[in-house]
């Protein structure tokens, strides 16, 4: 006789076909650690992301999610192609799990199979599935799971791939065989903490979003506040920092899945030319992937600063154009950038646009282009340089100056 292969396991199974790499169940019940939860919220970490706090009362109990919820089913999806992001200034960093086509299309697709799958094994099935936009904690359900656990930069980690993953929830009316919670295989360990460059990770296992460049680059409207534009360098869209140094994610395979392999151009993008899209072209360029999300204006709101971080005169040209465009915000950062690299024709084009610029944000940015005000750092060069003259410390001005 066939021996007998429980629910749960056949949908594993199924779940592995269609291309998941690890599966987790446990018991949809109340949110673990949703104190931690609570506390981020209230210390205003999330930002502008107001759907974290809308939808928290959701996120703390899966059942006012789908009523009947018994079983929480994880899944996780390997994203890396494998290829390195670029050193050069005057390129781009875009964040891995973006280089290729969206991720919320091919789970999704996936996880209506699998849907389809478990109802066709058990006719009663109801459930709901989510990739990302969902109010499901998928992190903290993954910990719960053998999928992994949550490493201190707080993405879930399997001891199997890293980190290169996307995560697939599907809340079940069945009751499926839990698994045991994942451990944690941090240890001592803390290269992401110092990895950050922006200092997000504010104690191990908190992201402040607020600073996190993931939020600053994707998620946020408006203006990058200006003490964290510097610390951005080429990042234009996400981070990969804290993932790249951890030591787990040397066990990363290549992933099967040709989709999340970078789109041409992607890869190694050439700063310069992204400051001229026009919003159809953005549109058409990055139709169906992560991208689209920044929002044209947002998007090349970020080559702007990563062009003026690149501080080459090189960025000039491509810059003096970003300072005309239909946007004020991109304008407004243009002149940020001209004002980092501060070369005599960068300076001359921000006193060419200022008397026809009417937008008071970007004259400010231009006001304060052309007059930085003095930082501390500053006051203590411009201290050294009358004390010591031509002294070392004068010289060490002089090669940084301060932004
Ligand atoms: C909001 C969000 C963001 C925000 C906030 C990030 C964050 N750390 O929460 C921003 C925009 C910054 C972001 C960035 C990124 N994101 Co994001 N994001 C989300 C989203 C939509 C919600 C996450 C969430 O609920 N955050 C709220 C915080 C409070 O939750 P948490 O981190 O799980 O918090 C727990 C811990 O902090 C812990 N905790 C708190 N205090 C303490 C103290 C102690 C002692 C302990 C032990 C624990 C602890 O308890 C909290 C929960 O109660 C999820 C999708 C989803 N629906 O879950 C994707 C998701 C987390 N993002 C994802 C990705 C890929 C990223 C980026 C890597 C993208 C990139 N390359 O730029 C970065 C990574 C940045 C980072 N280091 O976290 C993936 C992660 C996949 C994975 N392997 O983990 C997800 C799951 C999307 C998906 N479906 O694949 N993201
Ligand atoms: S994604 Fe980048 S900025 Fe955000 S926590 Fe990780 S290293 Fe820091
Ligand atoms: S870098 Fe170290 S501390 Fe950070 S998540 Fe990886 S193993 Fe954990």
């Amino acid at each position: 006789m066939a021996p007998s292969v429980s629910l749960t396991a056949r949908i594993r199974d199924e779940a592995y076909r269609l291309g998941f790499f690890k599966v987790g169940v446990t018991r949809a019940g109340p949110l673990p650690q949703a104190e931690n939860f609570d506390r981020w919220l209230r210390e205003e970490m999330h930002g502008e992301m107001a759907y974290m706090e809308h939808q928290a009362a959701k996120r703390r109990d899966p059942s006012l999610v789908l009523a009947d919820a018994r079983s929480l089913m994880v899944l996780a999806m390997n994203y890396n192609s494998g290829d390195a992001h670029s050193e050069d200034p005057l390129r781009g960093r875009i964040s891995r799990y973006a280089w290729g086509d969206d991720y919320h299309l091919l789970m999704k697709e996936r996880l209506q199979r699998l849907y389809a799958f478990i109802q066709r094994e058990e006719p009663g099935a109801r459930g709901l599935y989510y990739v990302d936009t969902g109010p499901v904690m998928e992190k903290v359900w993954g910990a719960q799971t053998t999928v992994g656990w949550m490493g201190k930069h707080t993405n879930l980690i399997t001891r199997e791939q890293g980190s290169w993953f996307f995560i697939g929830v599907m809340l079940l009316n069945l009751e499926l065989e839990s698994d045991r919670p994942g451990k944690d295989y941090c240890g001592t360990c803390s290269r992401c903490i110092a990895a950050c460059p922006t200092g997000a990770i504010v104690a191990p296992y908190v992201v402040d979003a607020r600073l996190c460049i993931s939020y600053l680059t994707i998620e946020l409207r408006g203006s990058i506040p200006r003490e964290l534009r510097p610390l951005i360098g080429n990042r234009i869209y996400g981070c990969d920092d804290c993932q790249d140094v951890c030591p787990w994610n040397r066990f990363a395979v290549t992933t099967g899945e040709k989709q999340f392999h970078p789109r041409k151009g992607n890869l190694v993008p050439e700063l310069a030319a992204l400051v001229d899209l026009t919003p159809e072209e953005f549109a058409r360029r990055f139709k169906d992937t992560p991208i689209r999300r920044a929002k044209r204006d947002g998007f090349v709101r970020n080559v702007v600063v990563a062009l003026g971080n690149s501080r080459r005169s090189e960025a000039v040209p491509a810059l003096g154009r970003a300072l005309r465009d239909a946007s004020a915000l991109v304008r407004a950062h243009a002149a940020w950038a001209l004002g980092q690299i501060g070369t005599p024709e960068a300076l001359r084009l921000i006193e060419d646009s200022r008397p026809s610029e009417t937008d008071p944000q970007v004259r400010e940015e231009m006001q304060l282009a052309l007059v930085p005000p003095m930082t501390n750092d500053q006051d203590i060069c411009a201290l050294s340089v009358s004390a010591v003259r031509f002294g070392v410390q004068a010289l060490a001005c002089a090669v940084q100056p301060e932004g």
